[in-house]
């Protein structure tokens, strides 16, 4: 005996089936309620969802943000025009948030993104000046020129969180880039099934720019361990802006990656993402970059120019100044800052430029996710600096015992 399957119905349920999965609904019945009578909807206005390629693989709009945004045209400022009927977006986007982004994955259209209208979220001055401070050290922000910083700014919006609050699930498509205002969070990492805790954020600092920059899902859990406040910047803008002037950054630092040995372990993907996540900062004559015994979230290649290393002699003796001593100079291709990065410690020594110096900078997250495979000319470099120590200080007093 046959059973015929009525034509559509392995697409019908796959496709709900597939959301069922992304959204892990507690109500099974009540999710698939709403799933099936959106469906319905968006079947009478048009949008025939499951049967119709372009409804599940063109990215519609992000309905969620245009709720919650104030939206008009940059170049004449007027409503968008709707033009692009033949991407109209499945209904289901109105209860299922980031659909159609986790589908945008496999059909980049960069040209349907130059169409949306820029994203405006009005502040007061107070928000604003808020904003401007979380941003002021965010490394994807650096390379940013004026205008593009203050699309960013207009874009971002403000959410406060509670304690214990996922901001971010492993495995999710990416909705937003977010910016630390304040308030702590951990980073948990699932590998065959054990989640780990991998790292923190102590009210600073920036996450969610992977799964935005790469198209990728999102690489870990982020949850919130105490109350605070996040600025949020949606996909759509971070795409625009972030994601475009890396393409310009790696065009300007491509050459000079390769030509840095630290870095020749890395596959030239890898070296490519380790532009992506940097940024050139300038500091004058004389200017500290590290201050020894500070707590470190950076790491340095130098650029251009001279950096002086500085080690304080004496600590321990109460009467006496401490006296600081050179003990390296960093010249262009190489790399300080490691240090307290790999030992967990407090940095072990400053650094000082020495006329005008350009760094790269890189933070402690994306040094520990992309710079794995260079730990161990890291760790060699590391075991130099313990036998210099011990030749130039004259004393077999170790690294640690310099920062206790
Ligand atoms: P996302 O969009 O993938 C999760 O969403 C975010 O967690 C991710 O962007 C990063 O911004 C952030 N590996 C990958 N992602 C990380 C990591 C991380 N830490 C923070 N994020 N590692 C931990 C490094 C301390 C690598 C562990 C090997
Ligand atoms: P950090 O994160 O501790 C200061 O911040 C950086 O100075 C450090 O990482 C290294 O990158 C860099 N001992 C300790 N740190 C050194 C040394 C060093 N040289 C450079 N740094 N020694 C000099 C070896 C030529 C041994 C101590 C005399």
């Amino acid at each position: 005996m046959s059973i015929e399957i009525p034509a559509g119905l392995t697409e019908l349920l796959q496709s709900f089936t597939v959301e069922v999965l992304r959204n892990q609904p507690t109500d099974l019945l009540e999710f698939a309620v709403h799933y099936f009578s959106d469906l319905k909807d968006s079947e009478t206005s048009g949008a025939a969802f499951g049967n119709d390629q372009n409804s599940t693989t063109r990215p519609g709009k992000a309905v969620n943000f245009i709720e919650e945004t104030m939206q008009y045209d940059s170049e004449n400022g007027e409503e968008e025009d709707e033009d692009d009927e033949e991407f109209v977006a499945p209904v289901i986007n109105r209860f299922i948030r980031r659909a159609s982004v986790c589908a945008e994955a496999f059909n980049p259209d960069e040209e349907d993104e130059e169409k949306e209208p820029w994203v405006i979220h009005p502040k007061t001055d107070e928000q604003r000046q808020r904003l401007q401070e979380a941003c002021r050290d965010i490394i994807l922000f650096k390379n940013l020129d004026t205008e593009q910083m203050s699309q960013v700014l207009d874009a971002m919006f403000e959410k406060v969180f509670e304690v214990e609050e996922h901001v971010i699930d492993q495995d999710d498509d990416g909705d937003n880039f977010y910016v630390i205002e304040r308030g702590t969070l951990d980073i948990f990492m699932r590998a065959d099934g054990v989640e780990k805790n991998v790292g923190s954020y102590d009210n600073k600092g920036s996450f969610g720019e992977l799964a935005l920059m790469y198209n990728t899902p999102r690489a870990a859990t982020i949850i919130t361990t105490s109350p605070g406040a996040l600025w949020c910047l949606d996909r759509l803008t971070f795409r625009r802006i972030i994601v475009k002037n890396n393409a310009k950054k790696r065009r300007l630092y491509e050459a000079f990656i390769e030509t840095l040995p630290l870095l020749t372990s890395l596959e030239l993907s890898e070296r490519m993402k380790v532009v992506d996540v940097l940024s050139s900062k300038v500091y004058c004559d004389g200017e500290q970059i590290i201050a020894q015994g500070d707590l470190a979230n950076c790491f340095y290649i130098v650029e251009s120019g001279q950096v002086r290393i500085t080690m304080k002699r004496s600590r321990t003796k109460k009467d006496q100044e401490d006296e600081e001593v050179d003990i390296a100079t960093c010249s262009r291709g190489q790399y300080f800052g490691e240090l307290a990065l790999v030992t967990n410690k407090p940095r072990a020594a400053s650094a000082y430029a020495v006329g005008s110096v350009k760094c790269l900078v890189m933070d402690i997250q994306a040094f520990e996710r992309l710079l794995g495979p260079c730990m161990d000319i890291m760790k060699r470099n590391i075991a130099n600096y313990e036998e210099q120590l011990v030749t130039l200080f004259g004393s077999s007093t170790d690294i640690e015992d310099q920062n206790a």
